[in-house]
């Protein structure tokens, strides 16, 4: 009996410590309809969490990523009905739908603050790596404004 109240004052402990941060992460959903993500462009925070939804027959693979980061989604791979993701590197993610890529199903999410030179800087490396049909996630990024 004692050892459960141990580990339950260890486990209260805990939430307490990841409490704040979990209530600062704001919440946002995109979700895949026909050939599009809806919504296609979304400002969040470091931290913050993006639900995609509807994807049984979509992905979502960020094809242009800011320096340092991971990007998110897998290559080839579709998730199943819904994932979530978080993103702490600050910058521009340009994804795509890579089984509808040919419909233009792309987006964007902005993580952070940035300036008009960070987009140029987006647009120029999507330009340069970007291939074929993945060219419209420039479209998308010619979309977005500086938030700073
Ligand atoms: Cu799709």
């Amino acid at each position: 009996m004692k050892a459960i109240k141990n580990s339950l004052s260890a486990i209260m402990f805990l939430i307490f410590l990841v409490l704040p941060n979990l209530v600062s992460a704001a919440e946002y959903k995109v979700n895949a309809e026909v050939r599009a993500f809806k919504p296609a462009i979304i400002y969040i925070q470091p931290g913050d969490i993006v639900h995609f939804t509807n994807m049984t027959s979509h992905n979502a693979v960020s094809y242009l990523k800011p320096e340092g980061s991971d990007g998110f989604g897998q290559k080839g791979k579709l998730p199943g009905g819904s994932f979530s993701i978080s993103l702490s590197a600050e910058g521009i993610y340009g994804y795509a739908c890579e089984p509808h890529i040919g419909f233009g199903m792309v987006g964007v999410i902005v993580v952070g603050d940035i300036t008009a030179e960070d987009i140029e800087v987006a647009k120029t490396k999507a330009k340069e790596t970007l291939q074929g049909p993945f060219k419209r996630i420039i479209g998308k990024i010619n979309k977005i404004k500086a938030t700073k």
